[in-house]
């Protein structure tokens, strides 16, 4: 088996099929890739969850924000709240992106859960590195809290007021807050929430946390005896930033056991990364993953919801923090619904319409010389889309591809199977994608079937 793939695309191809010197073609149904009839924040509400996605307000116009609008009954400002963003300087307060993102929530009857209060990154150069008696820096702390909660009274469903107190085994984490003032930060933080607004819903939130192990049972016992001392703790935020194919098996016995403490237990933050490029297999297990959490979260009463941390691929941090990973979320870069979309779909009881059209691919050789040519493939697609792909077919008389481009082909003895390259796996409804090759050949050099999914 050889891999080949180059960057680059030779001038040959971008003369057009005027030139084509021979010409074949084979219409292959592509599997679904047209949204589903109902929006999913209906299909929530029906079963009385929250949809929700993380968002970033300055691209909440066009296509970005028609899918915000439309498809999620719940918004998390991405970055927009948090201490860095909202108070750059000391008491230089820039709430332009908040403000925006709960106007448009507002205006689209729609939940905004606050993110986030106290935390040990994205806090503003004045705050990391000056130097605070605890005195001081519970003042700080009371009065970031009290004038964030306060600007938003009321207009928010939740906050999450602490995120991330946790080390992965199940100690505190070292930071600004519990170095400064001990563990009862916490405490003192949800106290300070809940005296600024008494209707929000006042969260932990925090990451893998959510299957049992030792880090989740840190949080289930703070949470039990923050709820035993009477500190006002609604609900327990599970991020869910997840791995292909690992959702861990106790999930849903994780949801109930902090369920079973009163407390809501929200997904938060979902997004389910792969190793690049996408492939049919792994948007498929996706899917399976994506379905897998929200099966969970529909089976438990408690469970208030999932938010998914960017709705599309090109909205992602995963691919700026996990070098070679991507594809994280159930729209692709291009707005096209993967197959974790409809997943999410179906989880909420909704039924995903078949596929009325179809894509297509056409090979055809651009020019031939006595040992070798170049070819190229056009696959196109009409009523359908495609958000990974690959082209197969096999060689009848020996041919052997020596070099492509724009896709990443494999040859096994005849069988030839070519994929997308990471940056052209969408072929939007209506639209194109063009790789090409180069081949060796003796005797003839017929055209052979091809297949596209
Ligand atoms: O999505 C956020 C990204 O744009 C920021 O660069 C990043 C900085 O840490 O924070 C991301 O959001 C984080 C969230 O606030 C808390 N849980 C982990 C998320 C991913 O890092």
């Amino acid at each position: 088996m050889r891999s080949l793939r180059s960057g680059f695309s030779p001038a040959s191809l971008l003369t057009g099929a005027a030139t084509l010197v021979t010409l074949g073609a084979l219409l292959v149904a592509a599997p679904a890739a047209q949204a589903a009839d109902t929006p999913l924040r209906d299909l929530a509400a029906a079963k009385g969850k929250a949809i929700g996605t993380a968002v970033t307000g300055s691209k909440l116009t066009g296509t970005y924000g028609d899918i915000a609008g439309a498809q999620f009954n719940w918004l998390t400002p991405g970055n927009a709240m948090k201490w860095e963003t909202v108070e750059p300087s000391r008491g230089t307060y820039n709430w332009a992106e908040a403000d925006q993102i709960v106007a448009f929530a507002q205006a689209h009857n729609q939940q905004v859960r606050g993110h986030t209060l106290v935390w040990h990154s994205q806090n503003p150069d004045w705050l990391e590195n000056g130097t605070w008696t605890p005195a001081e820096l519970s003042t700080l702390l009371q009065d970031h809290i009290s004038t964030e909660v306060t600007r938003y009274k009321g207009r928010l469903a939740a906050w999450d007021v602490v995120n991330e107190p946790f080390n992965e085994d199940g100690t505190y984490r070292s930071t600004l807050w519990y170095n400064g003032l001990g563990a009862d930060y916490i405490a003192q933080a949800l106290t300070w929430a809940r005296a600024a607004d008494a209707s929000a819903k006042l969260y932990i939130n925090d990451y893998n946390v959510e299957g049992v192990n030792a880090k989740s049972t840190a949080l289930y016992n703070l949470v039990k005896s923050l709820k035993e001392r009477g500190v006002p703790i609604d609900g327990v935020g599970l991020q869910a930033h997840l791995i292909l194919g690992q959702v861990p098996a106790t999930f849903q016995q994780n949801i109930q056991r902090f369920a079973d403490l009163g407390v809501d237990v929200a997904i938060t933050e979902l997004d389910i990364r792969m190793q690049l490029p996408a492939s049919e297999a792994k948007l498929t297990q996706q899917a399976a993953d994506y379905k897998a959490v929200l099966d969970a979260c529909v089976a438990v009463s408690g469970c208030s919801g999932v938010t998914v941390w960017g709705f599309t691929d090109s909205d992602s941090w995963i691919p700026d923090v996990f070098e070679g990973y991507g594809a994280a979320t159930p729209y692709d870069e291009n707005y096209v619904p993967k197959p974790a979309y409809h997943a999410i779909a179906t989880a909420l009881g909704g039924t995903t319409t078949p596929p009325t059209g179809a894509c297509t691919a056409t090979y055809g050789v651009t020019s031939q010389w006595n040992t070798g040519f170049t070819g190229q493939v056009r696959i196109a697609c009409s009523g359908a889309a495609l958000s990974a792909w690959r082209v197969s077919w096999s060689f009848g008389a020996g041919q052997r591809i020596t070099q492509a481009w724009n896709a990443t082909c494999t040859q096994t003895g005849a069988a030839v199977s070519c994929v997308n390259a990471s940056y052209n796996g969408t072929v939007p409804n209506g639209g194109s994608v063009t790789f090409g090759f180069n081949g060796a050949w003796s005797g003839s050099n017929p055209v052979p079937a091809v297949t596209v999914g």
